[in-house]
């Protein structure tokens, strides 16, 4: 499996450092995010090291919609009738931690566009 061993996100699924994981699949874990946005804010990244969604989409298309599928899975746990899924892509676009990640935010109304 590709991990980085200076990555974030590699030592949270290596369990190197804690986090409040709500949900784990096959390929992915869904964990709480540290500086939530919104009453329900999880993460959902693949188990497998890639920069972000583009890449992962393009090296294992699957664990990409096992991504997306957890995260609906979450919303659902969550009781989310309505629910954001986010990939931010690239630092201008707001990504700080370069391993793939979705962002599942519910509980509160939502704004469009974004900041
Ligand atoms: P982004 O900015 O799109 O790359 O999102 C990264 C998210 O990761 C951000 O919302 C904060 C979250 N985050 C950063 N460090 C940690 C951490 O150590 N634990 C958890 N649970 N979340 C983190």
């Amino acid at each position: 499996m590709k991990t980085d061993d200076d990555c974030l996100f590699c030592k949270i699924v290596a369990g190197d450092i804690p986090a409040t994981v709500v949900r784990e699949s096959a390929r992915t874990v869904a964990f709480r995010d540290i500086s939530p946005q919104a009453p329900t804010h999880v993460l959902v990244i693949p188990k497998e090291h890639y920069r972000d969604a583009p890449e992962l989409a393009s090296a294992d298309p699957a664990a990409l919609a096992e991504v997306v599928s957890e995260g609906a899975a979450v919303a659902e746990a969550e009781g989310l009738g309505a629910f954001r899924l986010v990939f931010n892509t690239g630092a201008e676009a707001g990504q700080s931690v370069f391993h793939t990640h979705a962002h599942v935010l519910g509980g509160r109304t939502m704004q469009w566009p974004p900041g």
